[in-house]
C-alpha cells in the first residue's frame, strides 16, 4: 500500500484553503434584511414651502436608496396627489451602485396637497419583494408647517377629532388614541398606555404606528412615535394621506415584555 506524502508545505497551503474556504462559508451567511429603504429623496414627512416664495426648491423627483439591488421589472415607485392622481412620469431608473430607484416627478402637478410615494422592491439578491410608502406634504404660500412635526407637543383638545380607548385585558393596560383634527392631511396622533388601575407604564421602549389604505393601495407607512412624557406618545403628519378607510396598527414594543398589537379601522373623508 502507498501513503501520499505530502510536503509540509503544501500540506500547510492546502490546510490554509481549507480553513479560509470554511471562513467564507461561515462568514457568508448574511441576514438578509431585503431590500430596505436606506435613504429617501425627499425625505419622509418633509415639508415644502409653495412654489413662488420658496428657497427650497420643489422635488423634480424621487430618489430611493437601497440595502439590496432592485430589480427594475418588478419594481416600482408611484406618486400621487391626495385625489390618488398620479404626479411622477413613470420613468422608473435603477442604479446598482448606490442601489437606488427614481422616478421624476411633473412638477406642473405640483400644487399644495399632501403626496403619497409608493415603492415595491424586488431584491435581486434574495428575490423577495418589500413595499412601503411615505408622505411629504406641499403647504399653502407661508405656511409651512415643517417646525410641527420637529417639536410634538400633546394636544389637549379632544373634543375635536376621533379618540378611541382599548383596554388590553391580558395586560391590564388602556390604550387611548386620539386623532387630531382627524383629516386628510396634518394631523396629530397621540397615544397615552396606562395600566388600567391608573398607574404608569414604564417599560415602553418605542411605540409605532403602521397606516395602510389597501382600497388606494397606500402603505405600509410606518413611524415612530416620540415620546412626550411617561406613557405619553405624539406624532404629528399627513399619514393620513388620503381619504377612505385607513387600517392603523399600534404597536407598543417593551422591555422585557411581548409587544402589545392593536389594530383599528378609520374612516376618513374629503
Ligand atoms: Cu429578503
Amino acid at each position: 500500500m502507498r501513503t501520499i506524502l505530502l510536503p509540509l508545505s503544501t500540506t500547510i497551503i492546502i490546510l490554509v484553503i481549507i480553513v479560509y474556504v470554511t471562513n467564507i462559508n461561515m462568514s457568508y451567511n448574511p441576514v438578509y434584511g431585503h431590500a430596505s429603504p436606506v435613504t429617501y429623496e425627499p425625505a419622509p414627512n418633509e415639508v415644502f414651502d409653495n412654489l413662488l416664495s420658496s428657497q427650497q426648491p420643489l422635488p423634480d423627483k424621487i430618489v430611493i436608496d437601497f440595502t439590496e439591488s432592485p430589480e427594475i421589472r418588478a419594481s416600482s415607485i408611484k406618486v400621487v396627489n391626495s385625489n390618488n392622481e398620479r404626479i411622477d412620469n413613470n420613468d422608473l431608473t435603477v442604479s446598482d451602485s448606490p442601489k437606488s430607484l427614481s422616478v421624476s416627478v411633473d412638477k406642473s402637478k405640483i400644487i399644495p396637497d399632501v403626496y403619497t410615494v409608493s415603492w415595491a422592491v424586488l431584491s435581486k439578491d434574495d428575490g423577495h419583494i418589500t413595499k412601503g410608502s411615505y408622505v411629504f406634504t406641499v403647504a399653502p404660500d407661508g405656511n409651512n408647517k415643517s417646525n410641527q412635526s420637529h417639536s410634538p407637543q400633546l394636544v389637549e383638545n379632544t373634543t375635536l377629532g376621533y379618540s378611541h380607548n382599548i383596554t388590553v385585558v391580558t395586560d391590564n393596560i388602556d390604550l387611548k388614541f386620539d386623532i387630531i383634527p382627524f383629516k386628510i392631511g396634518q394631523n396629530t396622533f397621540n397615544i397615552s398606555v396606562l395600566y388600567t388601575n391608573g398607574t404608569v407604564v414604564e417599560n415602553i421602549r418605542d411605540i409605532f404606528l403602521e397606516f395602510n389604505n389597501p382600497s388606494k393601495n397606500l402603505g405600509p407607512i410606518v413611524e415612530t412615535m416620540d415620546k412626550i412624557d411617561l406613557g405619553k406618545y405624539s406624532i404629528t403628519g399627513s399619514f393620513l394621506s388620503q381619504e377612505g378607510t385607513w387600517d392603523i396598527k399600534i404597536t407598543v414594543q417593551r422591555i422585557g415584555e411581548y409587544d402589545i398589537n392593536q389594530q383599528l379601522e378609520v374612516d376618513i373623508e374629503d
